[in-house]
């Protein structure tokens, strides 16, 4: 059996003038706690080192803006979270602004292996919000004004005795983000998030966000034969309600572990890999069942009515 032991690790949040060595030190705590629990992995959230910034209308205050991306990774903030992985021998994720330097910026993720080592880098792919200063809504959702689309798409890497997918926050609410790591063969998916409560556009879906939030991540779970860990940055962050509720997923869909706070938390599984395979070689078979020839119906005149 190849079981890797994963920590959640959920933050509470994380106010506009809190410093970057306040928030690495959070995460260190919550590194050390996973290790105490003999986790291989911990899994930390969407922007991980700052408020959730696109919340702002940021134009007139570039300097502020820049002050929320990372030029380098690691960087001279986050490099003692780097050297505290490789000493305890665990591994990492993390979500974080990326600021290239040819000055494009993403929503980015990292893994991270036990020896400190950069195992992959993700660019988030489906942002949500809009691209404009909207200042009619309580808060704005400005991810698409701050961060350009990832153009890589959904890779997978071997690490962790697995093969391990990565995904950002709005990514959870799309099959195909799930099935595009499933054909290559994922066995767990690592996923931030920052949701907030309030949907401007639809506030009828406000109480739905918990129902939604599992919806998607166990679907994308059972229907792909896959394990997916969901940590969430929740809590009153700005005046902003986020939803919490960080989970573990096996391939079954069964949630296994789940966060019961709004604040620093972690939550712990054993995740045996080889669970993938139950789904995978039966009713999820994708070679002997998937009919993607199909899938291009949708496209084409109907003949011989
Ligand atoms: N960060 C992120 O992607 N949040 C979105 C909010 C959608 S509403 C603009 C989410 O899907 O949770």
């Amino acid at each position: 059996m190849r079981s890797l032991r994963v920590g959640a690790a959920q933050l509470g949040p994380i106010m506009r003038d809190t410093t970057r060595r306040e928030v690495v030190d959070r995460l260190i705590v919550l590194m050390r706690e996973a290790n105490a629990e003999d986790c291989g992995l911990v899994v930390f959230p969407e922007l991980a080192l700052t408020t959730f910034f696109p919340r702002w209308y940021l134009d007139d205050d570039p300097q502020e803006l820049d002050s929320y991306y990372e030029t380098q990774m690691p960087g001279p903030e986050t490099q003692r979270l780097f050297d505290e992985a490789k000493a305890l021998g665990i591994g990492f994720y993390l979500g974080y602004a990326e600021l290239t330097p040819e000055g494009e910026r993403y929503n980015t993720s990292v893994l991270v292996d036990e020896s400190g080592s950069l195992v992959g880098k993700y660019r988030k792919v489906h942002l949500p919000g809009h691209e404009e200063h909207e200042p009619e809504r309580p808060f704005q959702h400005l991810e698409r004004r701050y961060f350009k689309e990832g153009p890589d798409g959904f890779g997978v890497w071997e690490a962790f005795d697995g093969i391990i997918g990565m995904a950002l926050c709005n990514d959870r609410r799309w099959p195909e983000t799930y099935r595009v790591m499933a054909l290559q063969n994922a066995e767990m998916i690592l996923i931030g998030y920052n949701t907030p409560m309030h949907y401007a556009p639809d506030p009828s879906q406000n109480p739905l966000q918990s129902f939604h939030n599992q919806l998607v991540m166990q679907a994308g779970a059972y229907q792909n034969g896959t394990w997916v860990v969901g940590v969430a940055k929740g809590g009153i962050e700005e005046g902003v309600d986020s939803l919490a509720e960080s989970v573990i997923i096996a391939p079954s869909g069964q949630i296994v572990a789940q966060a019961t706070t709004t604040d620093d938390e972690l939550v712990v599984a054993d995740c045996d890999l080889d669970w993938c395979k139950h789904y995978k070689n039966t009713l999820f078979d994708f070679d002997r069942y998937r009919r993607p020839e199909m899938y291009e119906l949708i496209t084409r005149p109907k003949t011989d009515q």
